[in-house]
């Protein structure tokens, strides 16, 4: 058995590692990127990280929440990996099991994703084969430090290794890939036997290439499944024209104030939330529409059935449940699409059927009440955003929009599929998840301008903000500072009741500190709590506040 240095197996156990998971990004351009094992894994534990630490991970890291979950599966990743190495360098076959439980893990990961097949297991095989050989040619084959018991704890020469003259045709290694060797010989140490040389030069110059050729083979194989996307399938789509325009926004519903949110969101800066660690790539020529269920007359459309339907185009204002008071995932945008209320005509649905549950090609779920789809409001089958084909992480080719409800509910981004079934019979995906099953957005107001911690000048000063009450529609918005009277703001004009509206309100500020709280009343006449809640498991409440400095 070999008796490699911790430091050299633990070296071995990543490399092995890398191979692993860089060689099945080229095979996962065959296969789907879903199918990739640091994909497929991330997604499941997408799917079981419980939902406080979620809930941590969105508040910490925002929008870069996935980036973070990947890095840090790669960082436990190369832990173990060190571990298994170290394993591997003490009983062969127990780091070889190691490595067949992680691509089992793989393939597991894989074939249980919606939509999977059995060619999905094929990267994490392939990766996990390829990562056994190498961690094998490591610890017992030809790049093995085998030089004999004990050359790891060997005292070493007080030459550094590039001092000592290299053997014919085998080049000195570079000082970075020397750094790396984690036996390194130090000063004050007995020379080596020239065999550990060698064998050194043999196991770095095998990590750097082996590295070397999973990092090209990771990278390439990303780049390439990219190349593969949709996005020129996108820029093929023509939209039609809608039967039903979009009412313009009246003038002066965009206060053009810096900082304030634009009325209209751009499509870059519109909040994106979902669970997929890669945009899924729906190909417009081959999606289907399945409407079914508990229905009369199940239906099936194509992209291009969907295009040949007269088409309406709406302002709605999406927003998320787990938008903090005051925070930014929520977004305006004009949709284009066919009413979901007409198409659920057609298809019939059953007695009881009171819950359409939209189904995204990655196999998420949100469930709607069929009666709020059907009440006469613009829920739309979307495929316009802001005059452009949906952005492909907005949902393209195919997504819901619901006014008045959150997302997690309503807004199935890349849906193939609505279900007629009924609130007893099956949770969405968030619902088990700990997220209330019905989610009608709450009334907010949030204060754009000034910012929290501002330092102003005393005198007139601006304040403004958006407010929200989807559906209802806003009637008021009021602002007071430091706990005074309530003071009403002026409200812009708005394109409809299913979107914000601009307000503004004139501040006389005098020198001090002071503290700037706004709330809206919907046209119900119902005024936002003060008391403040959590977003889980139905949206936050409370009153938007803003500290500010006036000197
Ligand atoms: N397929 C799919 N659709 C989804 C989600 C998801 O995770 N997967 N998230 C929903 C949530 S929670 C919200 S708030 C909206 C956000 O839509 P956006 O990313 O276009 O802003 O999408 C909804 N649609
Ligand atoms: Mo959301």
């Amino acid at each position: 058995m070999s008796s490699m240095s911790r430091g050299r197996a633990a070296l071995a156990g990543v490399t092995a590692a890398a191979v692993a998971i860089g060689v099945a990004e080229p095979v996962a351009v065959f296969t789907g990127p879903r199918s990739a094992p640091l994909i497929a894994v991330g997604g499941l534990v997408v799917d079981a990280v419980p939902e406080p630490l979620k809930q941590f991970a969105i508040a910490v890291f925002g929008r870069y929440d996935k980036v973070a979950l990947l890095v840090g599966t790669v960082v436990v990743l190369a832990a173990i990996a060190a571990l298994l190495g170290v394993l591997a360098a003490r009983r062969l076959p127990l780091g070889l099991a190691g490595i067949a439980a992680f691509a089992a893990l793989g393939v597991a990961a894989a074939l249980t994703r919606a939509g999977a097949d059995a060619f999905d297991a094929l990267p994490s095989l392939v990766g996990g084969g390829l990562g056994a050989v190498t961690l094998w040619a490591f610890v017992a084959g030809p790049l093995g430090g085998d030089a004999g018991p004990g050359t790891a704890h060997r005292p070493a020469p007080a030459t550094p290794a590039s001092a000592t003259p290299p053997a014919p045709g085998s080049p000195t290694p570079p000082p970075v890939i020397a750094a790396l060797a984690l036996d390194e010989p130090r000063a004050g140490w007995e020379p080596l036997e020239p065999g550990d040389h060698e064998s050194r030069r043999r196991f770095l110059r095998g990590v750097g290439l082996l590295a070397g050729t999973a990092a090209v083979a990771g990278l390439g194989g990303h780049w390439l499944a990219g190349q593969r996307g949709v996005s020129a399938a996108r820029q093929a789509v023509k939209l039609p024209t809608p039967v039903a325009p979009a009412p313009p926004v009246p003038a002066g519903a965009d206060l053009s104030l810096t900082r304030l949110a634009p009325f209209v969101t751009p499509n870059r800066e519109f909040y994106r939330i979902d669970t997929a660690l890669v945009v899924p790539q729906v190909d417009p020529a081959t999606w289907r529409l399945r409407i079914h269920g508990r229905v009369r007359n199940p239906i099936e459309l194509s992209f291009d059935d969907l295009l040949a339907r007269p088409m309406v185009e709406r302002y709605v204002t999406l927003a998320c449940v787990s938008n903090e008071v005051g925070g930014d995932l929520i977004g305006n945008a004009r949709w284009l699409g066919v009413p979901i209320r007409e198409l659920l005509d057609e298809a019939q649905p059953e007695e009881g059927a009171d819950q359409v549950v939209g189904r995204s090609v990655d196999g998420w779920t949100c469930g709607t009440p069929t009666a709020v789809l059907r009440d006469g409001r613009d829920a739309l089958l979307a495929v316009g955003m802001n005059g452009e084909p949906l952005p492909v992480e907005h949902g393209f080719p195919v997504r819901m929009v619901v006014p008045g409800l959150y997302g997690y509910v309503s807004a199935c981004k890349w849906v193939t599929e609505l279900e007629l079934t009924s609130f007893g019979d099956f949770d969405a995906y968030w619902v088990p998840r700990g997220w209330s099953a019905q989610g009608p957005i709450k009334t907010q107001s949030r204060i754009d301008t000034p910012r929290p911690r501002n330092r102003l000048t005393a005198g007139p000063v601006t304040v403004a903000g958006v407010a929200w009450a989807q559906h209802r529609g806003i009637r008021r918005v009021e602002v007071r500072v430091d706990d005074g009277p309530w003071q009403e703001a002026t409200l812009a004009p708005t394109a409809s009741v299913d979107t914000w509206v601009q307000w503004s309100w004139r501040w006389a500020a005098g020198p001090g500190e002071h503290t700037l709280q706004v709330r809206a009343t919907d046209a119900g006449g119902e005024t936002q709590p003060e008391q403040r809640r959590p977003v889980a498991p139905d949206g936050a409440t409370g009153w938007h506040t803003v500290k500010v400095t006036v000197g």
